[in-house]
């Protein structure tokens, strides 16, 4: 599976390290919504759902998790360990989050509003959206 990750250049110097992430450049969509997930539990795994429109960039900016992605054929499982590492999650594709450690602080940026009816929650659901789309 073509899973497209990014290693961001920070601007380290005696203070520390910044990374500034601009839209188009660093990623290829301009950014309507950033959330991020923090405080997960143990054992806790998140998402379970595809997007139909929606483009994502994930960033674990401290601590670590693990992404598990299908795309109705393949999967693969990406480990999110440093703040200089994105992942590019497109639509269409089903994700999972898990493992988080108890200081993960999960950041995404988003390409669109907040949009219930964008999600597929139900895997089965995905699996025919998928079909469809291949006629
Ligand atoms: C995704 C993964 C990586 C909002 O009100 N606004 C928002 O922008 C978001 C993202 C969520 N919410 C509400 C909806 C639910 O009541 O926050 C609650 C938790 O959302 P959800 O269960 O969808 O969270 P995750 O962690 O399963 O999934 C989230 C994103 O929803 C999803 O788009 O790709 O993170």
């Amino acid at each position: 599976m073509d899973v497209k990750t990014y290693s961001f250049v920070p601007h380290g110097d005696d203070r520390g390290q910044l990374v500034a992430l601009e839209e188009y450049k660093d990623f290829p969509f301009a950014v309507k919504r950033v959330y991020y997930i923090y405080d997960t539990l143990e054992g806790v795994v998140r998402g379970h759902h595809a997007h139909k429109c929606l483009k994502q960039i994930l960033i674990c900016v401290h601590g670590s998790c693990k992404i598990h992605l299908d795309n109705g054929h393949e999967t693969e499982e990406v480990l999110l360990d440093k703040p200089t590492k994105g992942l590019y999650i497109e639509n269409d594709m089903w994700r999972e989050m898990y493992d988080f450690s108890p200081d993960a602080v999960l950041l995404v940026l988003a390409s669109e509003l907040y949009d219930e009816s964008d999600y597929i929650r139900d895997y089965d659901e995905f699996k025919k959206f998928i079909a469809s789309k291949e006629g």
